[in-house]
């Protein structure tokens, strides 16, 4: 599974330095790399792929939407980090972009590779037809803004220090983490054209994402930092509203375990073309052990 990963990983850096040589230089350029390049997972693209590989889409063109799909994390990454937001000094093993650039440059790196990404999807290098690009882009546009990934950041922060409801920290991680991961189970079935797949695999993206976000705040609570590439701890020290918080750390490995069924079980009907994807999955749980 490392393998496929990294090979997912290679070719979405060389999709984006490719794209990004061709761009005219800018003193925003060399930010913008090293928020994005190296030390990422690419693991949302790896699903791209996975869910293609149901779907029988082109690598190609998953690797394109991935690429942009990276440009709108690395962009969430560095506005994270700010110290009006999470405030942190070590992200992917590294300083992060604004202890490294300055905060008003990464704010900027930022913004730009949420355009850019839009630049990827609306260029004529990604080879399918107008209107499903534009079905593309205006799923990942919501599912990057007020009613996504934005919204839910914005409510993980105004939860801090208080004793927030399962349903509530649930709906903040479904957004925050989520509506990525919702994105990239989606966009091959738009793909594909097969509609009567697509509310199962909007479901399944939420899913995944509360999955990840879970193994994320369990590798914070663990204290693994070597996994994390940042600081671990920090969830309880800034009084962070998690699953492990509120139904401590027994009931959310529980909690984990329903949800790893309740995905596999969804996907069980795809047979041997879901292998790929429950790997992905698997790889994703034992991070977090
Ligand atoms: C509108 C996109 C956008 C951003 C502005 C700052 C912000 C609002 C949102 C932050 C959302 C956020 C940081 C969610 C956490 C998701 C998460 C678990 C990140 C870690 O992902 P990995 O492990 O990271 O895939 P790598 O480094 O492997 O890429």
């Amino acid at each position: 599974m490392k393998n496929k990963l990294s090979k997912v990983a290679k070719d979405i850096n060389n999709y984006l330095k490719i794209f990004l040589r061709q761009q005219k230089n800018s003193g925003l350029l060399p930010p913008m790399k090293y928020g994005l390049l190296p030390g990422g997972k690419k693991i949302r693209s790896k699903l791209l792929i996975d869910v293609g590989k149901i779907f029988k889409i082109k690598y190609q063109t998953l690797i394109k939407i991935g690429a942009a799909v990276e440009c709108i994390h690395a962009y969430s990454l560095i506005h994270d980090d700010l110290p009006c937001m999470d405030d942190d000094t070590i992200r992917r093993g590294k300083l992060t972009t604004h202890k490294k650039f300055g905060e008003a440059t990464a704010i900027l790196a930022g913004n730009s590779l949420l355009t850019i990404s839009f630049e990827i999807l609306s260029s004529p290098k990604l080879n399918i037809s107008e209107k499903l690009k534009n079905q593309i882009i205006n799923l990942i546009s919501k599912c990057s803004g007020h009613v996504g990934v934005a919204g839910g950041q914005l409510l993980d922060l105004s939860y801090e220090k208080k004793r927030i409801s399962k349903i509530k920290i649930i709906e903040m991680q479904r957004k925050k983490t989520g509506m990525l991961f919702h994105f990239c189970c989606i966009a091959p079935v738009i793909l594909s054209k097969k509609k009567r797949y697509l509310n199962k695999f909007a479901n399944i993206g939420l899913d995944i994402g509360l999955l990840f976000q879970i193994t994320d705040d369990l590798i914070d609570y663990k204290g693994i930092s070597k996994i994390a590439g940042k600081k671990t701890g920090k969830d309880k020290k800034k009084g962070k509203a998690t699953l492990i918080s509120l139904l401590g750390y027994k009931n959310t490995i529980n909690y984990l375990e329903l949800l790893k069924n309740k995905i596999f079980k969804q996907l069980n009907n795809f047979g041997d073309k879901s292998k790929d994807l429950k790997e992905t999955l698997d790889f994703v749980l034992s991070r977090s052990k």
